[in-house]
């Protein structure tokens, strides 16, 4: 790549912060027309550019932030230099404050300086250094919460490469410890696969049970009408919390029971649609009236008996729950509602993965996971060599 290019890094909109990426031969020429660090008396221009490998070692130590200002002469703003890569290319970033004509006038600079302005996905194309590093970089832009990009930056800073170099050696060797490794990514599929998109848990029960009520509560604003006439939710209704920093998409249904009208009875087939496909349903029962259970059995649930506050009419031991779990929680007082989001937590990641250990984060990667967890599991150890392979392509 003999170009250089340009790229605004943080999403579209006004933040304190933007970060502007640059990528190419050219990137750290053309940033140190503009870049003066604090702490040195020069531009980084003057410096001899011939010299990059021995400046960066002296000026641009590798991901060190270099406070300084950037000025095209008449204006000027406080900025973050870091120079994130030299060979093969020079990869550098540069944090300005956020505010669109911050922004623009500093991309402006570059671009008139040679910089080719393109797309964020373009530009980590160019700049990251293999496939599965590029796709988890691209991902962070949407990661939904603090929790899922922390896990997305450790695989890009290489715990993926990390896992599968020892899981390859491991199928090198044949040794015994390859099953144990391929079974743990197979254990972090589903969290690997929710790091952008929410776990889908379905607010499910007979009607009255105080299923919108808990909604609203978990969401802490009225996102879903409530009432005490039964039937008052008909149609799907989702929003979006985070649980123990796992994103999830709540959607609250409507209730169930035998039904006449039409209308109702579209709502609750919609609803019973649900139950079977979402990562999980929470299944509402009112603590202080006859309890109604699920009228089919569910993947994965937990029983929420709610309206605490209330006289108890039964107590969770009269109920066959085997290995589902149950939680006391009152909707109204907010009672109860930690463990619950405790419980959702522990049910849709119950072994969350450890710092720097490798994810499973694309389909792909889940696919082949898979694929080698099987081979292991037939001790096919030529197909596992195969798949393997697979595992440094996201
Ligand atoms: N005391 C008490 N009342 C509650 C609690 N949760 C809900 N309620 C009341 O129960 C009634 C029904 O609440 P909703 O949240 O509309 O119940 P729902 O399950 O969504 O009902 P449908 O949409 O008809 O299926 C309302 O009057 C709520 O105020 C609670 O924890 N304690
Ligand atoms: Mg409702």
């Amino acid at each position: 790549m003999d170009k250089t290019y340009i790229s605004v890094l943080t999403p579209p909109g006004v933040a304190a912060i933007a970060v502007v990426g640059v990528v190419g031969h050219d990137a750290l020429r053309i940033v140190s027309q503009f870049f003066f660090p604090a702490t040195e008396s020069k531009n980084l221009s003057s410096m001899p550019l011939q010299g990059h490998h021995n400046l960066s070692t002296v000026f641009f130590p590798l991901n060190r932030a270099i406070v300084g200002k950037f000025t095209d002469g008449v204006k000027e703003d406080q900025a973050v230099l870091i120079v994130r890569q030299l060979e093969p290319l020079h990869l550098v970033e540069l944090h300005c404050h956020g505010g669109l004509a911050v922004l623009e006038w500093v991309r402006g600079c570059l671009v008139r300086a040679g910089a080719i302005p393109v797309d964020p996905d373009a530009w980590l194309r160019f700049s990251a250094k293999d496939s599965p590093r590029q796709v988890a970089l691209r991902m962070l832009q949407h990661a939904a919460t603090l929790r899922t990009a922390s896990i997305l930056l450790e695989q890009f800073h290489g715990a993926w490469e990390e896992g599968v170099n020892q899981l390859a050696q491991a199928v090198a060797e044949k040794s015994a410890q390859a099953m144990s490794l391929a079974a743990r990514l197979v254990e972090l599929i589903p969290v690997g696969q929710h790091l952008c998109q929410p776990f889908r848990v379905v607010l499910a029960g007979a009607p009255n049970t105080g299923k919108s009520t808990l909604m609203n509560a978990l969401l802490g604003y009225a996102r879903a009408i409530t009432s005490p006439q039964p039937g008052t939710t008909r149609d799907l209704v989702t929003a979006e919390i985070a649980c123990a920093g796992w994103p999830v998409q709540l959607i609250d249904t409507a209730g169930w029971r035998e039904t006449a009208d039409p209308l109702e009875h579209q709502g609750i087939a919609r609803a019973q649609a649900l139950w079977q496909q979402a990562d999980l349903v929470l299944w509402l029962c009112d603590h202080a009236a006859e309890p109604v259970l699920p009228p089919c059995p569910l993947p994965r649930w937990i029983l929420v008996a709610n309206k605490a506050d209330l006289p108890a009419r039964w107590h969770l031991e009269e109920i066959p729950l085997g290995a589902v779990p149950s939680v006391v929680v009152s909707a109204c007082t907010g009672f109860g509602l930690e463990d619950l989001v405790h419980a959702i937590a522990a049910n849709l990641v119950p072994h969350p993965p450890e710092n720097r250990e490798a994810v499973p984060f694309t389909p792909s990667l889940a696919q082949h996971v898979l694929d080698l967890h099987q081979a292991l599991q037939r001790q096919d150890w030529q197909a596992a060599q195969l798949y393997v392979t697979q595992l440094w392509n996201a």
